[in-house]
């Protein structure tokens, strides 16, 4: 009775108020699952009940910076969407990250807030503890009651911070509006066909476009079903594959290469349910890294699916894909998704219009961020003529895009993060055995690439060196290759480091 009252109150406002579409898509009165999380189901109307609570609790605040610590739930989705609901701005964090890190994303951020659970607690307390004027509330503070306060809400508002690495500096936090991010729910939901029917299972990081965007964005924009982990699990998610659960699959190439080697360990009764059961899925698309083609191969001999490789980055969510009917060509990223400017530059300023010709990747379309949070120069100096420079070197191949480099070498993809050599180096070079050193990316086919590092000074106790890089970086960003037996790094007559020297010699395990 009270939650259809509630309902009923809820149509008149969203009548009367101005919303965004993935909110407005929520329909408050459908038992419809919107979220599974281990044995629990959650409606799409317990979501919008949830989802009003934060309207209330931050009706006072507008465009306020929201920091998030919550493990991949329900409660992450609810407040994910709850903070758009009340007109703020999420700054979803992980703690894979050291309190360092997840400090300097506070106070860039100027977060007001941190919301938490029980996983994150001590995190936060010790983040409150540095930041004496946040507000730190447990999730569970934040609690539905019966009146509810609408807010109007600006298309072009600021949604959603995300930090990722670039070649100079810390991270940078791009800002995306709601305009861009409903452009890409949009794009990707006509493009890959998403219905309510699909089911999709959520288990990549939660602080990055891939988890947030492209799966459980997607997902609740077209009122699907997320299976929501903390994190990657391999045994429930092979499982939960062979039950037959999920109807869309997204994963970076690493997590493919992570299953088939799992799946080479199972007997053969339960290689065959996953290989049945993975023919029953209608999508399965790989992203965030470049496919190996061999990682293609094995998987469709497994799963009978020719992954759908799409491109994308941080400041411009996804700008390629391949297609969703016709040919999805192995090592290409696929083209240009409608509505959004593609073209390759060379290094003289030239479009580069004919085949197997590279060029620097340049974007432009309403899929482009905002700003880069506090750096208004470095948001400019990516622009070149209102075009978006990505840094990432490709050729067209019969009208198929294909990754052939990177301009930058301090730039590192490892299981799909993206990682800067230099913030590394950094970080190296604050130990004290550690005069100078060099971080660079060696090619590895799970991995994308492996992160080594050279010393050039004698590490005395590399045990203690290696729990103090530990403590200051989180786990993908570690080094798992280490020179450290005091040889000069090859550098150039000016004492520039050469890194592909680097890489060409650096002994591999
Ligand atoms: C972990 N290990 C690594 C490693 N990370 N080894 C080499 N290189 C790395 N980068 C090792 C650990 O030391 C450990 O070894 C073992 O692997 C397991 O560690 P883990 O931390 O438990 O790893 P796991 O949880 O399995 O993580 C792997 C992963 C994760 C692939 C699931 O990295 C991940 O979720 N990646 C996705 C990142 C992502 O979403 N990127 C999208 C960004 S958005 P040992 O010896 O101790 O067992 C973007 C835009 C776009 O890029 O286009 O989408
Ligand atoms: P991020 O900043 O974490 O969003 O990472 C974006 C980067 O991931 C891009 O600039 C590319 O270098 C890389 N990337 C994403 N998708 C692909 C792909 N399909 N092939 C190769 N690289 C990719």
């Amino acid at each position: 009775m009270l939650l259809a009252l509630e309902g009923t109150l809820q149509v008149f406002f969203l009548n009367v108020f101005k919303m965004i579409p993935i909110l407005d898509n929520i329909n408050e009165l459908s038992s419809k699952t919107a979220v599974i999380e281990k044995n629990n189901n959650y409606s799409y109307s317990k979501l919008s009940i949830d989802i009003n609570a934060y309207s209330n609790y931050f009706y006072k605040h507008n465009q306020t910076y929201i920091a998030t610590l919550l493990k991949g739930s329900y409660n992450y989705t609810k407040t994910l969407l709850g903070i758009w609901k009340s007109d703020n701005i999420a700054v979803p964090l992980s703690s894979s990250y050291p309190i360092i890190d997840l400090d300097y994303f506070i106070k860039d951020s100027n977060a007001q807030f941190l919301i938490f659970d029980d996983e994150n607690s001590a995190i936060a307390k010790e983040l409150k503890s540095l930041n004496k004027h946040i507000s730190s509330l447990h999730v569970d503070e934040i609690k539905p009651i019966k009146t509810f306060h609408p807010k109007n809400i600006d298309i072009n508002n600021e949604a959603l911070v995300i930090y990722t690495s670039g070649t100079t500096n810390k991270p940078k936090g791009v800002v995306h509006s709601h305009a861009a991010l409903d452009f890409q729910f949009k794009t990707l939901s006509e493009a890959w066909h998403w219905s309510k029917e699909d089911v999709i299972p959520v288990f990549l990081p939660l602080h990055h476009i891939h988890g947030i965007v492209n799966k459980l964005c997607c997902s609740i924009f077209n009122n699907a079903t997320i299976d929501i982990y903390n994190g990657f699990k391999i045994e429930s998610i092979y499982n939960n594959i062979s039950k037959g659960t999920y109807t869309i699959f997204m994963a970076v190439p690493t997590i493919y290469k992570k299953l088939i080697t799992y799946h080479q360990k199972q007997d053969q009764l339960n290689k065959q349910s996953f290989e049945t059961a993975c023919k029953q899925i209608r999508l399965m698309i790989s992203g965030s890294a470049a496919l190996p083609v061999s990682i293609l191969k094995e998987w469709e001999e497994i799963s009978g699916h020719r992954l759908l490789e799409r491109y994308g980055m941080s400041e411009i969510g996804m700008a390629i894909s391949n297609p969703y009917h016709g040919e999805r060509k192995p090592g290409h990223i696929g083209q240009a998704f409608n509505g959004i400017e593609v073209k390759l530059m060379n290094d003289d300023g030239h479009e580069i219009k004919t085949d197997n010709n590279p060029g620097e990747i340049y974007i432009k379309g309403p899929n482009l961020f905002k700003t880069y949070l506090n750096k208004p120069e470095a948001y400019h100096s990516s622009f070149k003529d209102g075009w978006f420079m990505t840094g990432d070197i490709a050729a067209l191949n019969n009208g198929y895009y294909k990754i052939v480099g990177r301009k930058s070498v301090d730039i590192i993809k490892s299981g799909g993060y993206k990682i800067s050599a230099l913030e590394i180096e950094e970080v190296a070079r604050q130990y004290k055995d550690v005069s100078d050193c060099a971080v660079v990316g060696i090619e590895d086919e799970e991995w994308g690439e492996i992160i080594g590092i050279w010393v050039e000074s004698m590490i005395e106790d590399e045990d203690d060196f290696k729990s103090y890089l530990k403590q200051n970086l989180p786990n993908h960003k570690l080094p798992r290759i280490y020179q450290l037996e005091g040889k000069n790094i090859p550098r150039n007559s000016i004492g520039k480091v050469l890194k592909k020297e680097v890489i060409k010699s650096i002994i591999k395990p």
